[in-house]
């Protein structure tokens, strides 16, 4: 075959392979294999001492012509190839900071929490002062100065947790209401949020450490309908303007009168149902007019100023509100429950 043949066929042979290269690896190694020391056209050059030497200077020229062909040629394809190369790497590197990605996990606050707070902002709204003392308490302030006095039941072992005669684990915030008493003068308004301990078997409906909120208002010429009107006030920013409020006669040593107050039920709305035994009603705290006894053990004049107090239990309060049936899930630190009420 003559060279002009010969440089015609590696022309087109190397123009295809260019087409079919998706790489400058590939490249490099095409440029070796035609224009390396070992190449085809390099070995065509070699070839030219067979040739006529008057055929010599023509042969050169289009061996010379096609070498230069060749060389743009790979040269274009390695540029458009680099260029490839980098765009696809910009395209890689591209961060679309619009484009949807996972949330970080977030935590939730504990029903408990949310309970608390949501109950302190309601008293906090009806001009209530939060607050706070030992869940370490002297039975003085847990029991004698609530009227509890040493022979009374609710003191028994079984109830309570004695570190000693005299130092319990505080069996309700109340204690924290007698400090107030014994410290400040009337008008009093404060509630008293904290976790409270009693000596009892952990059951669906019943831990040894739980959660109250206590209120207390003494001021002068306080009145059972002042009581009433506040806890209507509170049921109803808690569980909406149509929920209704059934005071229910009761007794408390440390009020009198007492009463324990139902609230139509927020499944049925007071229908009945599973939610409320079918009963229409809910218990949701305990209340009454503060004892002028104990007004007069906290330094407080009896014939002067009169009170009112509450208690709530927050478990139940988060129960009801989580559809909660056993308690000890508020305990189990579960992060599924927790995550669900988010
Ligand atoms: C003082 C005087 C009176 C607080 C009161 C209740 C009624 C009551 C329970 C509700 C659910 C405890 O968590 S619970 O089991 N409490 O029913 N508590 S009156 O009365 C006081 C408090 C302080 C100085």
């Amino acid at each position: 075959m003559s060279v002009v043949d010969t440089l015609r066929e590696l022309k087109e042979q190397v123009d295809k392979e260019l087409n079919d290269l998706n790489g400058s690896a590939g490249l490099e190694a095409l440029r070796v294999k035609v224009l390396g020391k070992k190449g085809e056209l390099t070995a065509l050059l070699k070839g030219m001492g067979q040739l006529a030497p008057e055929e010599r200077p023509k042969v050169g020229a289009q061996i010379n012509e096609v070498r230069e062909w060749l060389t743009e040629r790979m040269n274009q394809r390695l540029n458009a190839i680099q260029a490839a190369e980098r765009e696809a790497a910009i395209q890689s590197e591209i961060i679309d900071v619009t484009e949807p990605h996972d949330l970080p996990v977030t935590g939730s606050a504990h029903p408990i929490t949310l309970v608390m707070d949501e109950l302190i902002d309601c008293f906090s709204g009806l001009g209530f002062e939060v607050m706070e003392g030992p869940e370490v308490e002297l039975d003085h302030y847990n029991f004698e100065l609530m009227n509890l006095p040493k022979n009374h039941p609710a003191r028994d072992a079984q109830d309570t947790f004695y570190m000693d005669d005299n130092i319990v684990l505080r069996t309700h915030t109340s204690p924290m209401q007698a400090r107030a008493m014994l410290t400040r003068k009337p008008p009093i308004r404060i509630i008293c949020p904290g976790r409270v301990y009693r000596a009892d078997e952990v059951d669906a409906t019943h831990s040894p450490v739980f959660h109250q909120m206590e209120g207390l208002v003494v001021d002068e010429n306080v009145s059972m309908s002042d009581l009433r009107g506040t806890l209507e006030a509170f049921a109803k920013k808690l569980y909406g303007a149509d929920v209704s409020t059934r005071f229910r006669p009761s007794f408390f040593p440390f009020t009198e009168p007492s009463a324990e107050v139902d609230l139509t039920c927020s499944a049925c709305h007071g229908k009945g149902c599973r939610i409320c035994k079918d009963t229409g009603w809910v218990e949701v705290l305990g209340c009454g007019m503060v004892n002028p006894k104990v007004l007069e053990m906290c330094g407080i004049d009896s014939h002067k100023y009169s009170g009112f107090a509450f208690g709530i239990g927050l478990e139940r309060i988060a129960m009801k509100r989580y559809g909660l049936t056993d308690m000890r899930l508020l305990y189990e630190g579960d992060a599924r429950l927790l995550g669900q009420l988010r």
